[in-house]
């Protein structure tokens, strides 16, 4: 479709539909911005539709859902998104730090998670992420990525105008908040999974319904199994429609059908309600698996591409505050494709996370390097977010043809990792659990805190103050390449105050089956006291942590600068250079051995200089070698 022909396809569309009334003034926005974004729009909606009968009417639905959610944006969020349009790469500032919590075990509710505003200030948290808080299947709704309506708070956590009360404070703290938008799946018992299953025929074909069996199995053949101890294969049988459905992870999350183009006009309603709560960032759940196609894997397919760039085209006219998040946690080389600024402009980093922890087990960093080297590079429009743990289990997902040139094999190594990190490897520090073993494949995934995982649970349970000492000190260096290596850095609730492995998810019968919960804790108030007393451990973890956050705020360098990974040369060294437009350079070297390592002066060269000041400890170097001890950091800039 040419330019021109998407003029008139506008024009027609205008003419054809009833818009919602608007002011003089937004009506000359909506429309410049449809202008303006309606050629992209209508070339990625006929590449994923085109060859559909009904593909105009689709398209006159849409404007009018643009239009509507345009139309009932608060003023507040319609100026954020004038002073976002004027300012878009917030996000990439050495200000920005995020948090993930969940609302009921990081507050209790709604209402409580507002009184907690003082203490994410006190952090220096200004990107909120709030785990699912949707209507969802009581019992177990897979932490809430079971959304039964988007629309309505679990009424456990408060009620719509709570979440509405939140955003509002949330905004006037200078705090962006970032929302779920899990738009692969629903629940079963979302009104449209109701109606499907009741057998209405717009409505089953929101999903992907078979009765022939062999075609699931066909289908079965070439998709990746996610939760194969919940069920093998990707589908559900249903028992009263004698129908299978598509169900990539739980039973009762059923994949959408983005074949039908009424399935994106019906989710990107909901999608704008969202974004009209007031968020300014959109978790993309499970982004990998929208678009399906037979024979192939149903992950990652060049048309689930386009459809996240169709919905972020439709952000940019009703609602242009909010960015995208990636959540693909998959093939380094696939987690970048998602990374534009018209599809996410935000990414989790998936391999620096899975690579620091193997750096930890291995003590050797080659993998991190050659790894980093080859995918941490991203467009300077977009940004990574950094994490070291969240909600979910950690996945070896690094490149195996990386792995190989330096003698590692994939399949042996994610073997030894898997081990090492639930503590079955002699000689680990780690108390991890492992999450989802395919008895196929031989896959395996691995869950834990961050201070369990990095050997706090264990030196405390057998007493070791010395590796009491060594786990504080790998967290405090997981931490340090997480705020300084370049991105927003996210905290996983619990982890800024040390927390353990919390066990007692084994005596919830809807929990049990599922160890993720192992890091999912309730935060009490003595986990705050304890990081507030100065005798304790998490007293240290929180104390370094938070030193490390002021540095991070007040060095333009952390923000939008480039980074460049080095080799050191060094096996247990991890070092990279970060280098801002107005001249400053950071050198950041780390030692991931409990072994005190050495490093040549030659590093001065990265700086060009050899007069440097550690920021951290404030001492000053003038050129000699570096002497790295147990775990040891060093953040050098030039005097
Ligand atoms: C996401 O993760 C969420 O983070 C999980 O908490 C959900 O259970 C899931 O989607 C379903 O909504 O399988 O174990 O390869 O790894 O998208 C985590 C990508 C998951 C998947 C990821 C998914």
């Amino acid at each position: 479709m040419t330019e021109e022909q998407a003029k008139l396809a506008l024009q027609q569309v205008l003419e054809s539909v009833e818009l919602p009334k608007l002011t003089k003034k937004d009506e000359k926005v909506f429309i410049q911005r449809l202008e303006q974004s309606f050629p992209l729009l209508v070339s990625q909606l006929h590449q994923l539709y085109g060859d559909r009968y009904d593909f105009f009417f689709h398209l006159q639905k849409l404007v009018v859902v643009l239009a509507k959610a345009f139309a009932g944006r608060k003023r507040k969020w319609k100026n954020l998104d004038e002073s976002r349009l004027k300012n878009p790469d917030w996000y990439r500032s050495e200000e920005m730090l995020g948090m993930a919590v969940y609302v009921d075990l990081f507050a209790g509710d709604l209402q409580k998670l507002k009184q907690k505003i003082p203490y994410l200030k006190s952090l220096g948290i200004n990107y909120l992420h709030l785990m699912p808080l949707y209507k969802a299947p009581e019992g177990d709704s897979d932490g809430g990525y079971a959304v039964s309506d988007y629309r309505k708070v679990d009424p456990s956590l408060g009620t719509e105008k709570d979440l509405l009360q939140l955003a509002d404070a949330l905004s006037d703290a200078d705090i962006s908040l970032v929302l779920d938008f899990v738009f692969n799946h629903t629940s079963d018992e979302h009104q449209w999974a109701k109606e499907a299953r009741s057998g209405n025929p717009d409505f089953e074909d929101f999903y992907y319904f078979f009765t022939d069996k062999n075609e699931v199995d066909e289908y079965n053949q070439t998709c990746r199994e996610i939760f194969p101890t919940v069920r093998r294969g990707s589908f559900t049988f249903l028992e009263d429609t004698e129908k299978w459905v598509w169900t990539t992870f739980n039973s009762f999350q059923w994949d959408l059908n983005y074949s039908n183009p009424a399935v994106f006009n019906a989710i990107t309603d909901e999608m704008l309600f969202l974004a009209n709560i007031g968020c300014q960032g959109l978790r993309l759940d499970a982004l990998a698996f929208i678009w399906k196609e037979k024979w192939t894997q149903c992950e990652s397919l060049p048309k689930a591409h386009t459809l996240i760039q169709a919905f972020n085209t439709c952000l940019q006219i009703a609602a242009p505050a909010v960015v995208f998040k990636s959540e693909a946690i998959v093939h380094p080389d696939e987690v970048a494709k998602y990374i534009d600024k018209d599809e996410c402009q935000l990414s989790y980093n998936p391999l620096m996370m899975a690579l620091m922890w193997e750096s930890l087990a291995t003590r050797e960093t080659k993998l991190l390097t050659a790894s980093l080297k080859k995918s941490f590079s991203i467009s300077e429009q977009c940004n990574w977010v950094n994490y070291i743990r969240c909600h979910d289990d950690i996945g070896w997902t690094f490149d195996d043809a990386v792995a190989v040139e330096l003698g590692i094999n994939g399949f042996d190594h994610r073997r030894f990792l898997n081990q090492f990190y639930t503590g079955k490897f002699e000689g680990s520090f780690s108390t991890g659990v492992p999450f989802q073993e395919n008895p196929t494949t031989g896959d395996c995934r691995v869950c834990g805190s961050l201070a369990s995982l990095a050997g706090l649970e264990q030196a405390i349970r057998i007493d070791n103050s010395l590796y009491i000492e060594h786990a504080i000190k790998r967290i405090r260096l997981l931490n340090s390449i997480n705020l300084s290596i370049g991105g927003i850095p996210l905290i996983y609730q619990g982890d800024e105050l040390g927390v353990l492995n919390d066990y007692s998810y084994l005596e919830d019968e809807f929990k049990r089956d599922d160890t993720r919960w192992v890091n999912r804790p309730r935060i009490s108030p003595h986990d705050t006291e304890l990081a507030a007393n100065q005798n304790s451990y998490e007293f240290r973890i929180n104390q370094d942590l938070q030193q490390m956050i002021r540095l991070r705020k007040r060095e333009p360098v952390f923000g939008k600068a480039k980074t460049e990974i080095i080799e050191t040369g060094e096996p247990h060294l991890f070092a990279y250079l970060r280098t801002h437009d107005n001249g400053d350079k950071l050198l950041a070297v780390c030692n991931f051995s409990e072994h005190e390592q050495r490093l040549s002066a030659e590093i001065y060269g990265a700086l060009g200089s050899s007069n440097v000041t550690d920021i951290l400890t404030g001492y000053r170097l003038g050129g000699e070698a570096l002497a790295l001890s147990a775990y040891d950091i060093y953040w050098l800039k030039v005097d």
